[in-house]
Parts: C-alpha cells; structure tokens; sequence
C-alpha cells in the first residue's frame, strides 16, 4: 500500500525505494510486536478471568499495553551504538512490546508471575525484581522479559514482550515520578532535589500501605478458612 502512494508521488529513486522497503520491514515488526501483546494480554485476561470465578475477586485491576514510540526506539538503539535497523530491534531491545499489569496487592504480583512462567509456550528471558530490591529513587515494580510464539502466515515466530508486573500504588508513583525523569536537563533545575526527596518519602508510604493492605486482605482470608 505505502509502495503504491510513492509510485503516484513519482518517488521512485533507488533511496526512496530503500527508504521504502525500510519502512515497510519497521512497520511489518511493529504489527508482529503489535499481535505479541494481544497473546500476552489474552492469557493474562484468562487467568484474571478464571480466578474471579473461582475466588469471587480479580487479582488484576487493569492491563496497559504500548509500543515503543519510533524515536524511542531511535535514541535506544544509538545509545546502544547500533544502526536502526529491524534486525537490530529484534536482536537488541527487550521492550519495543511492553505491557503493565496492575494489581490490587503484593502477593497477587507474584502469582501472576508464577502462573505466566508455567505456560509452557512462554519463556522468560529475564526477572528484575524491584520490590525485593527497589531502586534508589523508590522505584518498585516487577519485570519480567518474557519470549512468545506469535503464529503468522509465513510461520511462527518467537516474540519478547516486557512485562511491568505493579501495584495500584507503585503504579500512581511511577507514573508521576516518570513525567520528572523524563524532562530534559530536570537535574539542574532549582527544587530538583527537594523533589526527588519528596518521592522518596513517599514511596516509603506507598511501601506502608501496599503492606498495610496485604496484612488486612491475609486477615480477611483467616475468617473465610474458619
Ligand atoms: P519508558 O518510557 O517507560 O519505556 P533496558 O530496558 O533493560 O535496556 P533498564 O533500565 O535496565 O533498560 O530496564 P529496567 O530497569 O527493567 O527498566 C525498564 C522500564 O522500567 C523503563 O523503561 C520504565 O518504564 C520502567 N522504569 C525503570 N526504572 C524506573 C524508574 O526509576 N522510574 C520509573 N517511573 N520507571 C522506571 P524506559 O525505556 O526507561 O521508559
């Protein structure tokens, strides 16, 4: 289709062809990664589904799924010092496919983890455990870098997919604490300081109240074994 748009532009020089061929390859993987997610988010909405009916509550409170912006991808692999080129995303970049799944507590982190670990289709790359060891700044999370078999037309091919496995709470906090990481040259500005410290004392809370909740919820579960 985009080849038939250049033909009526008349860009038929060999660079705007190359240029074509390229853009049609990166837009070809990113309907791959595209179809990943869909897999992942899926098997993820069967387990949800299966335990609501068998526990009367869902252990994920919602799924957010995206894909690496084009710049992003840019700017990574440069940093990397390797050309943008698909075969250097497929063989370099673990999270062009990245998908967040939120939960109510802790311990439902862990069993959305071992549950995507026992698919036998499903292999993980990689595990960062942010909770057990947060980073400096407060940040806490679950990574997983898992691996996906997507069926095509030309045959089945292996996927990765990144998985951030959080809490509501580590959730509201990255995502405030994402908008200052990301503004160019924030470090230097006056208050910079004051601020991370203020997220640092408050992730500190949100620790308190994921623990809070999970102590309640594992009281709460006492009642229902008696
Ligand atoms: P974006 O814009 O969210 O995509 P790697 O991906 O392995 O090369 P790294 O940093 O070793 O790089 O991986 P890691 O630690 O698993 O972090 C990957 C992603 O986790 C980040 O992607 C963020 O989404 C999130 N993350 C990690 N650390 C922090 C943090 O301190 N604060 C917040 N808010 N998010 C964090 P990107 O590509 O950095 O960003």
């Amino acid at each position: 289709m985009i080849k038939d748009e250049v033909k009526k532009l008349r860009m038929n020089s060999p660079e705007s062809l190359q240029f074509l061929n390229n853009a049609t390859k990166f837009y070809n993987l990113m309907m791959m990664y595209r179809c990943a997610i869909r897999e992942i988010q899926t098997k993820l909405e069967v387990l949800d589904d299966e335990f609501s009916v068998e526990n009367n509550r869902n252990p994920i409170s919602f799924i957010k799924t995206r894909i690496k912006q084009p710049n992003s991808i840019y700017d990574k692999l440069q940093k990397m010092g390797y050309e943008f080129t698909t075969k250097n995303i497929q063989t370099y970049l673990n999270d062009v496919a990245g998908v967040r799944i939120v939960c109510a507590f802790i311990d439902d982190i862990y069993m959305i983890s071992d549950l995507i670990t026992q698919q036998d289709d499903i292999k993980v790359i990689e595990i960062k455990d942010y909770i057990k060891n947060p980073k400096s700044n407060g940040y806490r999370s679950y990574h997983m870098i898992v691996e996906i078999p997507v069926f095509f037309a030309k045959g089945k091919t292996p996927m990765r997919v990144e998985l951030q496995i959080r809490t509501n709470g580590m959730d509201f906090w990255a995502t405030l604490e994402h908008q200052l990481r990301y503004k160019k040259g924030i470090e230097e500005m006056p208050g910079y300081d004051e601020i991370s410290e203020e997220l640092l004392h408050s992730a500190r809370a949100i620790i308190e109240a994921d623990n809070e909740m999970q102590r309640i919820k594992d009281k709460i579960g006492k009642f229902h074994e008696i």
